[in-house]
């Protein structure tokens, strides 16, 4: 690959899945790989290792925004020109990596955020769909006034220029409608792209997103 692309993995307890997901981005492209394990207690760093990431460890569990920031601060510090967001526990593709590199490679736009609402090819658990991400959405259309399909998706690539001046100060799940206020605040040009993303189990998204609505109230009350 003529571009430097680095791959961005925040894992948390994911030892049982980290491996495969390493092991299908390597087959999928030349990407480099750096996953942050976030202060698991089980082998995430270990199998990450193994299966031929860079592997950076926090000590204590911070949370996925702030994985997310220390694994951009390594990519940046190790020449990226690309860098995409990728999460550790299965669930998305590693064909999508280049999807989501297209449009950047073609300078159309600076990030490409993934959405699971483009298609119909996401089986979103309903709870999860209707209480938590429709809203989600709604909220951000009103408050930040982007219209954007799919407000917490994992799956995204940006550039460097666009990483290097995006600020993620929001350490846990809120850092994905920070990443838009950034996107809004610093006028970095979007696109969305259609993505997969995988369901296996049920329940946790739920909680998942009941923390992801009090950190967004949280944000925007305390810290607007
Ligand atoms: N839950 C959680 N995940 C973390 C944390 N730090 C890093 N992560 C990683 O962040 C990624 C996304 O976490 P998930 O819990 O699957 O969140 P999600 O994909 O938005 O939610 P689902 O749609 O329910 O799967 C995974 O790769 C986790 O390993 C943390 O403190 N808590
Ligand atoms: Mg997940």
């Amino acid at each position: 690959m003529e571009h430097t692309v680095w791959i961005i993995i925040p894992a948390y307890h994911e030892a049982k899945t980290i491996g495969a997901v390493v092991r299908s981005i390597r087959r999928s492209g030349e990407y480099r790989i750096v996953v942050v394990d976030d202060g698991s207690t089980d082998a995430t760093s270990r199998v990450a290792l193994r299966a031929g990431a860079h592997v950076l460890v926090h000590v204590v569990n911070r949370g996925q925004g702030a994985a997310l920031a220390t694994g951009t601060a390594y990519a940046l510090a190790h020449a990226a020109e690309y860098l995409v967001h990728f999460d550790a526990d299965g669930q998305h593709a590693a064909e999508t990596i280049n999807v989501l590199l297209e449009p950047l490679f073609k300078g159309k736009a600076e990030v490409a955020l993934g959405s699971r609402f483009l298609d119909n090819s996401t089986n979103l658990p309903p709870l999860k769909k209707w209480l938590i991400l429709k809203p989600a959405i709604l909220f951000t259309r009103l408050f930040s006034g982007m219209k954007v399909t799919d407000t917490h998706n994992g799956l995204r690539a940006l550039t460097r220029h666009a990483a290097g001046r995006m600020v993620l100060a929001h350490d846990r799940m809120a850092h994905a409608s920070e990443i838009l206020d950034e996107i809004s605040a610093k006028h970095i040009s979007y696109t969305e792209v259609p993505v997969t993303v995988t369901y296996h189990t049920r329940g946790q998204g739920f909680l998942q997103g009941c923390a992801i609505i009090k950190d967004l109230f949280l944000h925007k009350l305390f810290y607007p």
